[in-house]
């Protein structure tokens, strides 16, 4: 390739559509603390993904470490060890023991199964990952946390605009939680959500990502600042015009992915289930190096060699990172079916303005 591909790039809106946002917020001077802005975004956003009430948030991250806090998690919290670190770093900052479930194999979220046996006394909630934005085996899920009593918060950064059966997954468990990192299908640069199903929650977690204040003078809590400015909501709602149209070209690209890609032997695409609405954030393969001939690595390696950034997500598994690898949870004989995906993943380029040329140079160089 002439010009490098990396996993992602983020479509940017025309510079000249977001002049007048900004022209607006110089003229306001309201730059921050829940202004016009954000308050627009959170309602449109609400509206647009099916959903009662959105909180926005200054990152993914953030958002998830207060998500734990407005339920007042303690103790252990069932988790996959298959996501991006932040996921059981929000568990960290909480002082809460993260327990590692492993994952089934078909789309690679937490095993219920796997989630009833790790429960002890301990455990006060579950903190599943819609990975890939593909929606986890919540009915079982739900039915565990309700049998033991325990929370069920989603980490859904993947799930912007998933639906099932028309149903947005942010409306399964107590409380979800978005990213809008710049990496993401939506973007708000730096950005994130909590989305909740009632307005007493909506508003403690307006509290808690505002210092814990009630009022100019109350502080019921010790919330963090957690808080998107107005000039990432702006640029929230400008996004939030062209958002269906990315979705749309994401899904083009992962169909002529899957068509080049589906017969190849020794190569897996995930299923996608009838039914339901994707938003197509990645898109990965597995690759069996007995059956296709060549490793992960080695084709990980080969597509950089010709300038085409693929990434691992997610590997190594969380559980193996130094802070993690000494908990009892993060045995591999813990985790056979995490450790083998990690071992076998590969996200490929996938973004809206990606050319079906690069598209088949891209396969090109992986069965060549
Ligand atoms: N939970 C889950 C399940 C998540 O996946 C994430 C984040 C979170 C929670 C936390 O949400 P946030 O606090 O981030 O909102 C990226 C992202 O930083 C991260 O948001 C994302 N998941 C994770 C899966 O991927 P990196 O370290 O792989 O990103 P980076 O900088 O290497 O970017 C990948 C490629 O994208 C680059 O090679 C080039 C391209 N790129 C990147 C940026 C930042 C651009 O073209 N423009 C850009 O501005 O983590």
């Amino acid at each position: 390739m002439d010009r490098p591909i990396y996993v992602t790039k983020p479509s940017l809106p025309d510079l000249q559509e977001f002049i007048p946002y900004l022209e607006q917020i110089w003229e306001s001077g309201i730059l921050t603390n829940n202004g016009p802005f954000h308050q627009q975004l959170e309602k449109e956003l609400a509206e647009f993904l099916g959903v009662s009430y959105v909180s926005l948030f200054a990152n993914g991250t953030l958002a998830l470490v207060t998500a734990l806090q407005v339920l007042r998690i303690t103790g252990e919290v069932i988790t996959t060890p298959f996501s991006f670190v932040a996921t059981t770093h929000s568990l960290w900052w909480n002082n809460i023991k993260p327990v590692f479930a492993d994952i089934e194999p078909n789309f690679f979220n937490l095993d219920p199964n796997k989630v009833e046996a790790a429960i002890t006394p301990q455990t006060t909630a579950i903190l599943p990952v819609h990975v890939y934005g593909n929606p986890c085996q919540h009915d079982r899920l739900q039915e565990i946390a309700d049998t033991y009593n325990l929370k069920l918060i989603y980490d859904a950064a993947h799930a912007f605009g998933v639906k099932v059966n028309g149903n947005s997954v942010l409306n399964l468990g107590d409380l979800s939680i978005l990213s809008f990192h710049a990496t993401k299908t939506y973007n708000t640069i730096e950005g994130g959500a909590i989305v909740c199903h009632n307005e007493k929650t909506k508003q403690r977690i307006d509290h808690l990502k505002n210092f814990g204040f009630t009022g100019e003078t109350t502080v019921i809590e010790p919330g963090l600042n957690a808080k998107m400015n107005e000039v990432q909501a702006a640029y929230g709602l400008l996004q939030l015009k062209h958002v269906n149209n990315y979705i749309a070209k994401r899904k083009k690209i992962a169909q002529e992915y899957r068509n080049l890609l589906g017969c190849v032997r020794g190569i897996r695409v995930l299923n996608e289930i009838e039914g339901t609405e994707y938003g197509y954030p990645y898109f990965p393969i597995l690759i069996n190096k007995d059956l296709f001939g060549k490793s992960r690595n080695q084709v990980y390696e080969e597509l950089k060699r010709h300038n085409v950034f693929s990434r691992r997500y997610f590997y190594p598994l969380i559980s193996q990172f130094p802070t993690y690898r000494g908990l009892p949870s993060s045995s591999p004989e813990n985790l056979p079916v995490a450790e083998k995906v990690s071992e076998q993943v590969l996200c490929l380029p996938i973004y809206p303005d990606l050319e079906l040329n690069s598209i088949i140079d891209i396969v090109n160089i992986i069965i060549k």
